[in-house]
């Protein structure tokens, strides 16, 4: 079984985090999300997420296309979490191009293609316009 892992936080739930899921299900027979938590993701974008981590947990593991969940506490434990989860291949939106390239020593790594012209950036934006 091709075991695959990739990680987000999905926050606002869009049509992008739907592609980038379905798209690395596609690459094999079992899809792994790691999802970061409200205190990783203040670490990494200086505020909190709008929707909580119970609730972005609850609507990812209901995705037909998303096989098991998990919280991810650190970006540092990122080859642990794939070492345990005995991954094959790590899936990340082309924003992060590059940046996991050290773990190809333990699984293949692959870089989607971001879904133009939408992000959860943008969406709070709009919001806020309105
Ligand atoms: N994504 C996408 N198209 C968009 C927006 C997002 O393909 N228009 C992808 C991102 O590239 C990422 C995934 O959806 O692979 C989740 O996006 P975010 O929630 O923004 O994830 P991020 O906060 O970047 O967390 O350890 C890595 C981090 O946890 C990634």
């Amino acid at each position: 079984m091709k075991k695959i892992i990739t990680f987000g936080t999905f926050d606002l739930f869009h049509i992008g985090h739907l592609q980038i899921l379905k798209r690395a299900s596609e690459l094999g027979d079992y899809l792994i999300v790691g999802i970061s938590t409200d205190a990783l993701n203040f670490s990494k974008k200086q505020r909190n997420p709008i929707c909580s981590q119970q609730h972005r947990m609850e609507i990812i593991k209901e995705l037909k296309c998303v096989d098991e969940v998990f919280y991810e506490d650190s970006l540092e434990l990122k080859r642990n979490y794939i070492l345990e989860s005995d991954a094959d291949v790590l899936v990340m939106g082309d924003d992060w191009a590059g940046k996991f390239d050290e773990f190809k020593d333990i699984c293949e790594v692959e870089y989607l293609p971001r879904t133009p012209s939408i992000s959860t950036t943008e969406l709070i934006e709009i919001v806020r316009e309105i």
